[in-house]
């Protein structure tokens, strides 16, 4: 098993059609242990039984726009594992009227709340685990093709995902020398919670479907696959990078 031995933190995960469930469940496989963090009560009724399911050690409630609650995850990691050796990052979110329409209205607090919860949370949550983190630990954050190229109504999302892949190189760069890795994975669109009544996803789903290279859509569990390499040894040479894990769609110029 690629990952025996190592202790794995989730965060994102709320329910089972959540890309961090994908991710949770295939690190398991490997052998990890595994904790789940859920963002509120609401959540946790949808999180407790999947970290039953897959046997996790621990859950923790997590806002990480909460200062409060950094403390209070750091201390409950400590007392639970010690230290530990791989963070999942799975979280975004952006107001719902600045996810479609025109860009340019997007407004001040809009452009806050999604980069603080979608990019700053990294740099946070990075700072306050690191003294846990083991030598060779990975971190792993998700992305999406819109940081990179204009997808319609994607909008604010994809400056906060820019923000996110670019302060993932930061990271790299300054935690390598504590033998810290980080990394993201840039999904093709998956259906998920967030993903529920954006208008148009269903087209999204359908263009990949009939163009991508793979000409089907990517699962959780795909992206599980490559979320497990990254976190494993087998990856000790890399960090700082984008792994697109997006059935080869954003290979193509013209589709
Ligand atoms: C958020 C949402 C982040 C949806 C997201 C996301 N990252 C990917 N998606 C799915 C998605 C994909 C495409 C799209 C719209 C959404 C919603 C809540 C906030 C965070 O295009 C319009 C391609």
């Amino acid at each position: 098993m690629l990952l025996a031995g190592k202790k794995a933190l989730v965060l994102g995960v709320a329910n089972d059609h959540s890309i961090a469930w994908g991710i949770t469940k295939a690190l398991k496989e490997q052998g990890a242990s595994v904790a789940m963090s859920y963002l509120n009560d609401g959540l946790k009724k949808r999180v407790l039984p999947l970290s039953e399911e897959v046997g996790a050690d621990f859950i923790f409630e997590m806002d990480v726009t909460q200062d409060d609650h950094y403390a209070r995850m750091v201390d409950m990691v400590e007392k639970q594992w010690g230290k530990f050796d791989i963070l999942i990052h799975s979280l975004a979110f952006a107001d719902r009227q600045d996810l479609k329409g025109r860009f340019s209205e997007t407004s001040r607090a809009g452009f806050a709340l999604a980069c603080d919860i979608s990019a700053y949370s990294l740099i946070s949550l990075s700072h306050s685990l690191k003294p846990l983190m083991n030598d060779n630990a990975s971190i792993i954050a998700m992305s999406y093709h819109g940081s990179q190229k204009v997808v319609k109504n994607y909008n604010i999302m994809g400056v906060a995902k820019a923000a996110l892949e670019a302060s993932a190189r930061y990271l790299a760069d300054d935690l390598g020398s504590d033998g810290i890795r980080v990394n993201t994975i840039s999904a093709g669109p998956i259906k998920t919670l967030s993903a529920s009544g954006i208008s148009g996803f269903r087209t999204i789903l359908k263009t990949v479907e009939e163009h991508a290279p793979l000409k089907k859509n990517v699962t959780p569990e795909d992206v599980g696959g490559s979320a497990v390499y990254l976190a494993s040894d087998l990856s000790s040479g890399v960090t700082g990078q984008i792994l697109y894990v997006d059935s080869g769609f954003s290979i193509l110029g013209l589709s």
